[in-house]
């Protein structure tokens, strides 16, 4: 496989780099501060990760590569179409922009394995009808880990040299598998449990539209650009930590990302999208159905801040501005659907919304992130179900924490843990500081 090849040529060298920062082990690199312990660590700069990095002013840049750039650059199936989401992976895993070839060898390394076993089925058929679409991805996910290739190799000894090789293999089966199960969830729950064959001429990305049921080149275009844009956010965020931090202690892909996935599926972090489309609808609703005026939105979000609730898709943990995943989607709705009320909403959201937040003054971000304009495209295209909106996150956020988890394995990071003290204790440490 193209792709293995490229890590095995590339890992010897990451390792001897590595070795660099391990001669510098006594110097010191952040302070910590109270309040940073108090408040979520947020700040502290104790992760590392090389696939990607979050600027508060620039946003997200995939191995250096801003978003735009990647648009531009990475293979595509057609002159005008958004780039394959395997290129991405592709791209994370080894910072070069792969050829349409080297692509092309992975979208077939893939279809290798992209069918839904029987037992996954009968797993997610046994689940209770009202359960969360995300509940079901995860137990789908982990229900899967019997064929852990990484679990095989662990019980007959392999090296910790060697165990980057079965978390890629194992990568690679459950991505493969990952829009499968989507579809097979979304179509269960909301579409009778009428489920539509995989395309084998479809890339992954374009598959997985059309397993939806959305017939539309567009979406397909849609989906794939999703898929990108919503995959890695450097280390730090609630699903990529979670990952890394279950896969510490050498538990396999398919728990770490089914852990993964529990974490996407809190309301603060990737069930935000859900609860933004969710937020729009009813103000319009509110509003007899039209699009409000900016006046009728300040109300409505001051309303809603005024009774103790958040606006979602607005503020984050690290970013200061707008997010370029947002601005991304933006501009794929004014090429794609610039008429459409709920897009015209949305952009009138934005210009009220930060400055509302900016009088409140208490989010630290006033400005919108990829959730406050994620669901009006799905919903555009016919996909309305908001509960099933964050199972699309997972399967683009997997290939992020993936590729973080297999260079984890290749680089022989250890088990994560770090020290905790009581309450008590850390009072005293504070005050005598
Ligand atoms: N609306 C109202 N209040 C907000 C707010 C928002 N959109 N964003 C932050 N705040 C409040 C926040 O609740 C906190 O209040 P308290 O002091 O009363 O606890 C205060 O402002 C300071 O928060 P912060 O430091 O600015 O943000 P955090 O780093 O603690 O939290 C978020 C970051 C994303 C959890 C927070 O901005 C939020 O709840 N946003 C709405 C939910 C959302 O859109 N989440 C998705 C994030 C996304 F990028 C993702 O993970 N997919």
């Amino acid at each position: 496989m193209l792709l293995k090849e490229k890590l095995s040529a590339l890992i010897p060298q990451e390792r001897e780099a590595l070795k660099e920062i391990k001669a510098l082990a006594d110097k010191k690199v952040d302070e910590v501060k109270c309040g940073q312990v108090i408040g979520g660590m947020r700040g502290c700069k104790v992760l590392v990760c090389d696939t990607s990095y979050l600027d508060p002013y620039e946003g997200i840049r995939f191995r250096g590569y801003t978003i735009p750039e990647v648009q531009k650059l990475l293979p595509k199936p057609g002159e005008n179409d958004e780039p394959y989401p395997l290129g991405l992976w592709w791209l994370l895993l080894t910072g070069e922009i792969p050829t349409k070839e080297e692509v092309l060898s992975l979208e077939e390394e893939f279809k290798k394995y992209a069918y839904l076993p029987q037992y996954v089925i009968d797993v997610l058929r046994a689940m209770p009808a009202d359960s969360h679409p995300m509940a079901m991805f995860s137990t789908a996910i982990v229900a899967m880990e019997r064929e852990s290739q990484f679990r095989k190799r662990y019980d007959e000894g392999m090296t910790k040299a060697e165990m980057w090789e079965p978390m890629l293999e194992d990568s690679i089966r459950l991505l493969a598998r990952l829009p499968l199960i989507a579809a097979y969830i979304y179509r269960r729950k909301y579409k009778e449990d009428v489920h539509i064959p995989a395309d084998p001429n479809e890339d992954w990305g374009g598959n997985f539209a059309h397993m939806m049921g959305v017939e539309n080149p567009e979406y397909k275009n849609l989906m794939r650009l999703y898929l990108i844009l919503h995959s890695d956010h450097e280390s730090g965020n609630v699903s990529a930590h979670t990952g890394h931090l279950v896969a510490s202690a050498l538990s396999d892909v398919y728990y770490a990302i089914s852990a993964a996935m529990d974490g996407l599926a809190g309301p603060l972090h990737g069930l935000a999208n859900q609860e933004c489309l969710k937020w729009i609808l009813n103000l319009m609703d509110h509003f007899g159905g039209r699009t409000p005026t900016k006046e009728e939105i300040e109300k409505y979000a001051w309303d809603t801040l005024n009774s103790g609730r958040v606006i979602p898709g607005y503020g984050h943990a690290v970013l200061r501005k707008t997010d370029p995943r947002y601005t991304a989607q933006r501009e794929f709705a004014l090429k794609y659907l610039p008429d459409d009320p709920i897009f015209k909403t949305v952009s009138n959201i934005y210009e009220v919304v930060p400055e509302v937040l900016k009088q409140h003054g208490k989010a630290k971000n006033p400005w919108p992130n990829v959730d406050a304009h994620s669901g009006v495209l799905q919903y555009y295209y016919g996909v309305r179900e908001f509960d099933f909106y964050t199972v699309l996150f997972g399967v683009s956020r997997a290939l992020g924490i993936t590729a973080q988890i297999i260079w984890d394995r290749a680089l022989g990071y250890p088990i994560e843990r770090p020290k905790s003290v009581t309450r008590q204790m850390f009072k005293e440490l504070a005050e005598n500081a």
